[in-house]
């Protein structure tokens, strides 16, 4: 049973942890998730230690104490305070989070626009400092706060319910299906993430379809936005970002949508790729480092074909190897053989999660 946290003897070190903990929970990013899990984890480690902590060694020791962490008790161990608290809610970090919110804006530009003296939504409308937002930014501008806000799990199947007869009546044999954190069984979805492919036995593939999909889809009135559209829409392979909507609901909200369409070879990595969560793909990728392999979503590698002639050799894709670095593809038909060739132990969607 944990401790009351009155009676906890480090009870001030999880109060700073758990402030910088609050801080990060309420930041996007991919890194955020990880460390609010991470002190998350050590502080619930924290309530169960009986002992005044004594150094970062003792720290470090604990069960579910991380090294970052570790540093931070000792901070907070020999001066009291814990800088990172004060960094993470400086005006520079605050802004520029709030500018990156955008859709298309990332870190640098963020920056350079808190130089040119912008600090608010407001100032970029305005154009404060000479500041000049791509077709793309203004879309994410327009939209912030829709792109940026999650939708029901329910409104994410019926955009999709509505799309798949759309794009099954330009091909009945087209596969199609939701993948992400719906896949995954999340109760909310910070966008509609949908893997397009169609097998190839009667000799036809979905080349073309894409581009179709994506006229009826505006007439429609569900797709309202582009955000990037492929450069070739005829590739077995592209990705399509924009915005949609449930039609004909004056109320309804702008989502984000992703269409990724691959060749029916490599649906299974797709699957795995696209399934996620991204956590759990830099896991197996790192697993098939390990042994030898490289995982793509375009499929499982493996086996480098050492040659020492260092002879250039050009794939479909254009790209340029060396013979030495000539990888072999091993599996990419479906996500079960990736998993067993690689002695991971098959997990549900909903158990891909770190
Ligand atoms: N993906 C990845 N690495 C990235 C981005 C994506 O491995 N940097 C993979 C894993 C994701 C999937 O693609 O699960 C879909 O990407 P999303 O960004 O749409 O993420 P999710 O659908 O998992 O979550 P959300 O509900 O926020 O959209
Ligand atoms: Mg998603
Ligand atoms: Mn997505």
């Amino acid at each position: 049973e944990p401790q009351q946290l009155g009676d906890c003897p480090n009870e001030d070190i999880i109060t700073k942890l758990n402030e910088l903990m609050q801080l990060h929970k309420a930041k996007p990013g991919e890194e955020d998730r990880w460390r609010t899990f991470s002190y998350g984890k050590s502080i619930r480690a924290l309530k169960n230690y009986p002992r005044r902590i004594r150094s970062f060694a003792e720290a470090r020791s604990i069960r579910g104490v991380g090294l970052k962490t570790a540093q931070k008790i000792q901070e907070i161990l020999q001066t009291g305070e814990l800088q990172r608290i004060k960094y993470e809610k400086s005006e520079d970090v605050l802004v520029t989070r709030l500018f990156q919110g955008i859709y298309g804006v990332g870190q640098a530009t963020a920056f350079q626009w808190y130089a040119a003296g912008c600090r608010t939504l407001q100032d970029l409308r305005r154009g404060t400092g000479g500041v000049k937002l791509s077709a793309v930014q203004k879309i994410g501008l327009i939209f912030y706060d829709d792109i940026n806000d999650r939708m029901p799990r329910a409104e994410a199947k019926a955009i999709f319910d509505l799309i798949t007869p759309i794009a099954l009546s330009i091909d009945p044999k087209l596969s199609i299906e939701i993948m992400g954190s719906y896949r995954r069984g999340k109760a909310d979805c910070g966008d509609i993430d949908i893997l397009m492919t169609r097998p190839t036995d009667d000799g036809k593939t979905h080349s073309g379809v894409l581009s179709r999909l994506l006229n009826q889809l505006h007439d429609a009135g569900i797709l309202v936005e582009d955000l990037a559209i492929p450069d070739d829409l005829h590739d077995l392979e592209a990705t399509y970002r924009g915005l949609c909507r449930l039609p004909h609901v004056d109320t309804s909200r702008r989502r984000r949508i992703d269409i990724l369409c691959v060749p029916w070879t490599c649906r299974g990595s797709a699957r795995l790729y696209y399934t996620g969560d991204d956590i759990f793909n830099r896991a197996i990728r790192m697993k098939a480092n390990v042994l030898g392999y490289s995982l793509n979503q375009r499929g499982l590698f493996g086996s480098v074909v050492r040659n020492p002639s260092d002879r250039r050799v050009k794939t479909n894709s254009g790209e340029e190897y060396t013979m030495w670095q000539l990888r072999v593809l091993v599996a990419s038909e479906t996500e079960e053989e990736i998993f067993k060739i690689l002695g991971v132990p098959w997990q549900e969607p909903h158990e891909r999660v770190r």
